[in-house]
This record gives structure tokens, sequence and C-alpha cells, in this order.
């Protein structure tokens, strides 16, 4: 039975659809318009507590029965340990795809996200000020990616994982926040290597809005 996807046209909305798209796992899309506050609606928070997207209700759990799952880390392991697909079991090799997801979580996504909300602020000083902060971050956190990638294909070694859909989801705004991929060469080859993938491609194609 089909995953149901609610979510939006966001960073962390497309982490969730190249993921399904790459896993080959059939879903349904359940568009949840943040603009216009749908994230708060009652049948949303119950399986999003903290009103955010992306969320997921499988209809085919653990035990044959359904369950639901926020936060779009967690749903990458959800989906990951579900097919078998782009996690290793290995604890060794598994070690690089937690980093690099978590390293996701909590930087590479708050950060632009950030830069993001900056650029709308109508204040020059306060707009100034944020962005001065959240670009520098930004940057700096390219470039920790730039140096990983110089050394490995992908981000958690030689096979493509789900910390590199979490990481694409976010480096697919680039202009956006500013960041110019030519001076990061190597975030550069993989990005363009990333969305040369069918399935990668597939996941920023299909309607979220
Ligand atoms: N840590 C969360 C962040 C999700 C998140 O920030 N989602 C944004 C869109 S990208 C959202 O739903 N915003 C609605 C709101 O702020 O009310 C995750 O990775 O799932």
């Amino acid at each position: 039975m089909a995953i149901e996807l609610h979510t939006w046209n966001t960073p962390n909305g497309r982490k969730i659809s190249v993921a399904l798209e790459e896993m080959e796992l059939p879903y349904t899309v359940h568009t949840v318009d943040i603009s216009k506050g749908e994230q708060h609606q009652p049948a949303f928070l119950a399986i999003s507590p903290n009103n955010r997207i992306p969320a997921i209700v499988d209809p085919d759990g653990p035990g044959g029965t359904p369950i639901s799952v926020f936060e779009s880390g967690a749903i990458l392991l959800y989906l990951g340990r579900k097919t078998g697909k782009f996690l290793p079991d290995d604890p060794r090799a598994q070690v690089p795809v937690l980093e690099w997801l978590m390293w996701q979580m909590g930087g590479f996504g708050p950060m632009p996200g950030q830069v993001h909300h900056f650029l709308t602020v109508e204040n020059e000083a306060d707009r100034r000020y944020g962005l001065e902060r959240y670009l520098k971050e930004t940057n700096r956190l390219y470039g920790v990616l730039d140096r990983r990638l110089a050394k490995v294909e992908y981000v958690a070694g030689d096979a493509v994982s789900v910390a590199d859909f979490a990481i694409v989801g976010w480096a697919w705004r680039h202009e956006r926040h500013q960041i110019d991929l030519a001076n990061h060469p190597n975030v550069r080859r993989w990005y363009d290597a990333m969305m040369a993938r069918p399935g990668t491609r597939r996941g920023f194609e299909v309607a979220l809005n």
C-alpha cells in the first residue's frame, strides 16, 4: 500500500520525495500549505505535533499496522530500515551516514534556513545583522562539505545514502542562500552527480504544491 507523504515544496519536503523515488516506494502526496497555516490543523498535528512538514503515514508499518513518522531525519532512517536501501546495516559503514545526516539536521538546513528568513526582513539593520551572521555560517558549512567531498564520492563514502538525500534537499536552494558552487568545486561535482540520478530528479520534479 502507498505511503502517504504530507509535505510542501520546501528543502525539508524534497528530502523525502527524493528518498521515496530513489527507493522506488509507492506514495501519494498530501499537500500541507504552510503559507496558509495548514500545518496547524488538528489532523496534521496528530501525525506531526511540531507543526512542521514533512511527515509520512505508512499503512504497512512494523507488525503490519500503520505508523506515522515526523522529522525528516527520522523519516529517512525509517525508510532506509524499511527498504534496506541507502542505509548500510554494518555498524562501521552506518556511522558516517548517521554523522552526516545529523550534521545536516543540526546545521546544513537550520543555518541556510535563517538566511532565507533574513532575506525577507524589512528592517535594514536587522536584515544586515542576520545575513552577516547566517551567511557566514552557511558558507562555513559549505566549506566543511566541500572538504569532505574532496575525499569521498558521496557524503558517507563510496555509496549514495540517505545522508545525501538530506543534504541535496538544501543544496537544491544554494542560489537562494547566496552560495556560488564555483567556490565549492567538490560540492558542485557531487551536486551535479546527484541531480543526474533519475530517482533524485523525479524527487525534485514531483508536484508538492
Ligand atoms: N527539523 C524538521 C524541520 C521541518 C521544517 O522546518 N519544516 C518547515 C518547512 S521546510 C515547516 O513546516 N514550517 C512550517 C512552520 O514553521 O510553521 C525536519 O527536518 O523535518
